[in-house]
C-alpha cells in the first residue's frame, strides 16, 4: 500500500546560504531550496521495486528512511529501492534510480525484498472539474488540466468565456453549439452561441445570430430615419444587449458586416437619413469598412474627401456601400435605420453575424 512519505532534508548547517552549486543544480525530482531546506514529496510502495533500470549508485544506510533522503540529494535521482530487511551487519542495501514508476511503467513490480520510494502522482486526487484531463508533470510534481469542451479555469472549474478561451483551453474543440459565460460567475447567466473552431487559423470564433440576416427591402419611408428595424440576437438564453456586450468586451476583435443597397436613397450625406445603433444605442455615423473617426463615410470614402457610394443619390440604378465595422466598443449593431426611400426610390439593408475572436 502506498503511504505518503514526506522525507525533509537539512543541509548541513555551515553552507553557505547562496551555494551556486545548490541554486543551480537540476533536480530530477522537485526540490526546492528555502534558506538550507531541501524537500521533496515521496511515496513509499511497499513489497515493490522499480527493477532492470539504470542505477546511480547503490550503497548500504543504517535506516531505510536514509535511502529517499539520498535520492533527494542526489540530482539526476527520480526514485529509490530500499531492501525490506537488513543485512548481515544491519544496514540496508539503497539504490538510487534514474527514472520511476511512471516513465518505466512495466519495471515496477511487486518484491517482498524491497520498497520503492517516487514522487506521488501529482494528478492523483480530482484536480480538474468537468470532466478535464489531469496532465501530470513529474518533475516539478506540478499538473494541468486539458479541459472538457467549452469549459475554463485553472481546474475547468467555469463555463468558457469566449470560443476562444474554450480553444485555447481544450485544442481539440470542435466546431460547434456552445454555452458561454463572458463575463464569469455570477453577473449574466450563460448563453448559447455557435464557436467556428476553424476559422482565423483555429483560434474559436464566437458567432452571434439574429432575427435580421436576410437581405430586406427599404421601400415607402420617406422621413429620415423612419424605416427601423430592430435586430433581436438568437441563442438560448440570450436576454440582454449587456448580457452579449460580454462578448466584445472580452474578446480582442469583433467584426460586423453591413451593407446598404440603394436605389436614389442617401445614407450619411447632409442631414442623415440611414444610420445604425450601438450597443449602447447611440447613432452612429460610419459605415462598414469605415472606422469610427470617419464621420458620415462609407468604406470607398474611407480614404478621400468622397461619402458613400449612395450619398450620390443616383435614382436611375442600383448601388452599395458595404463591409465590416470593427470598433468592438461600438458592437453588437442592436438597430437599423434608413430613410429616402419613395417615389421610386428604394434600398436593401443585410446585417450579417457578430463575429468576435481573440482574447482581451
Ligand atoms: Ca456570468
Ligand atoms: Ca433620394
Amino acid at each position: 500500500m502506498a503511504a505518503l512519505f514526506t522525507c525533509t532534508l537539512f543541509l548541513v548547517t555551515s553552507l553557505p546560504k547562496a551555494s551556486p552549486v545548490l541554486v543551480e543544480q537540476k533536480s530530477a525530482v522537485s526540490r526546492q531550496y528555502k534558506e538550507f531546506l531541501s524537500y521533496a514529496k515521496f511515496i513509499k510502495h511497499s513489497n515493490h521495486s522499480l527493477r532492470a533500470v539504470e542505477k546511480i549508485a547503490s550503497f548500504f544506510v543504517e535506516k531505510q528512511s536514509e535511502c529517499p533522503f539520498s535520492c533527494v540529494n542526489e540530482p539526476r535521482c527520480y526514485s529509490c529501492n530500499t531492501a525490506s530487511y537488513p543485512d548481515l551487519a544491519g544496514s540496508y542495501l539503497c539504490e538510487l534510480l534514474a527514472t520511476d514508476k511512471y516513465r518505466a511503467e512495466t519495471k515496477f513490480q511487486p518484491n517482498s525484498s524491497f520498497h520503492h520510494y517516487s514522487l506521488g502522482d501529482p494528478c492523483q486526487e480530482e484536480r480538474c472539474g468537468n470532466n478535464g484531463d489531469c496532465i501530470p508533470d513529474f518533475e516539478n510534481y506540478f499538473y494541468s488540466c486539458d479541459c472538457h469542451p467549452g469549459f475554463a479555469g485553472k481546474h475547468c472549474e467555469r463555463r468558457g468565456k469566449t470560443c476562444s478561451e474554450i480553444k485555447s483551453r481544450s485544442t481539440q474543440a470542435p466546431s460547434g453549439s456552445y454555452v458561454i459565460d463572458p463575463d464569469g460567475d455570477g453577473g449574466y447567466s450563460s448563453f448559447s452561441v455557435y464557436c467556428d473552431m476553424i476559422d482565423n487559423n483555429g483560434v474559436g470564433v464566437t458567432i452571434l445570430s439574429h432575427d435580421s440576416e436576410d437581405r430586406t427591402l427599404v421601400d415607402g419611408f420617406e422621413e429620415k430615419g423612419s424605416y427601423v428595424r430592430n435586430v433581436y440576437y438568437i441563442g438560448a438564453g440570450v436576454s440582454s444587449v449587456a448580457q452579449m456586450s460580454g462578448i466584445p468586451m472580452v474578446s480582442a476583435y469583433c467584426e460586423h458586416f453591413i451593407k446598404y443597397e440603394c436605389k436614389g436613397s442617401l445614407l450619411f450625406r447632409s442631414a442623415p437619413a440611414g444610420w445604425w445603433v450601438s450597443r449602447d444605442s447611440v447613432q452612429m455615423l460610419y459605415w462598414g469598412g469605415a472606422s469610427p473617426d470617419d464621420f458620415q463615410k462609407c468604406a470607398c470614402g474611407a480614404a478621400t474627401p468622397n461619402t458613400c457610394n449612395c450619398d450620390a443619390n443616383i435614382g436611375s440604378s442600383w448601388h452599395e456601400d458595404s463591409g465590416k465595422l470593427t470598433d468592438k466598443n461600438h458592437l453588437p449593431v442592436i438597430q437599423l435605420r434608413f430613410g429616402d426611400t419613395e417615389s421610386g426610390e428604394a434600398g436593401y439593408h443585410t446585417l450579417g453575424k457578430l463575429r468576435c475572436y481573440g482574447m482581451a
